[in-house]
């Protein structure tokens, strides 16, 4: 049953891959438990070891069943789940799709190695260097061609037109954006950034992170 499973994440201000899965679940209404683990602290490691087989989050888990990766977890929903379209309907759109959404899972380490995400944070307007505009430069190029040639059409459409997991794979490099920012870019990209950004998901997200601010998790 859905509402057997349990997706552990790391703390949500921090935990980038952790976002994707948890993003995919509850924007296309998968029931789970959440089992949150504090990162940076002397016990994560593990805590970490004693949830996920990799020592890494996200990890999801259904009795005997353990996937542990972010684009695992949303492969493994997308099958289990066919009538809810987590990729898009349309072969080619959905090759493309998960052409990025490869390309973001396996690349872009300017962008993650030196922003990292921090949810909460906004407005720092820390520049990156010439890696991160890199990085920016083909991320735009990347949204641009799938909401060209797959989207709505509408400013502020999602990236293939519905929310897909192509939308979550990129929701934590939105969230760096908003950090480090501002960064120009076209207008249909900035709607498409605020779309993400203001879903019910990425707030709820973001309210859980805020409260691990105010718990003083990351003083000092
Ligand atoms: N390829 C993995 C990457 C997972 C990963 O690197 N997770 C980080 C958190 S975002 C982690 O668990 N770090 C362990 C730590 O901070 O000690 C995925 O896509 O799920």
């Amino acid at each position: 049953m859905a509402e057997d499973f349990t997706l552990i994440i790391g703390s949500k201000n921090l935990s980038s891959w952790s976002l994707r899965p948890w993003l995919v679940m509850k924007a296309f209404d998968i029931p789970f438990r959440e089992v949150l683990i504090r990162l940076d602290q002397p016990e994560s490691r593990a805590a970490l070891k004693a949830h996920s087989p990799s020592g890494l989050v996200p990890c999801l888990r259904k009795g005997d069943l353990t996937i542990w990766d972010s684009l695992a977890i949303s492969e493994y929903l997308a099958e289990l789940y066919p009538e809810k379209q987590l990729w898009p309907e349309n072969s080619a759109a959905r090759a493309m799709a998960r052409s990025m959404c490869a390309e973001m899972h396996s690349g872009f380490s300017n962008i993650r190695d030196t922003w990292p995400m921090e949810f909460t944070r906004e407005g720092a307007n820390v520049w990156g260097g010439p890696g991160v505009r890199k990085d920016i430069g083909r991320l735009q190029f990347l949204w641009s061609e799938a909401l060209e040639h797959y989207g709505s059409g509408e400013d502020g459409s999602f990236l293939f037109g519905d929310f897909s997991i192509a939308d979550a794979m990129f929701a934590p490099v939105v969230s760096r954006l908003r950090t480090y920012g501002p960064v120009r870019v076209s207008t249909r990209i900035a709607a498409w950034l605020d779309t993400l950004w203001t879903h019910p998901a990425m707030q709820e997200w973001g309210e859980g992170a805020r409260r691990e601010v105010d718990a003083g998790w990351y003083k000092g």
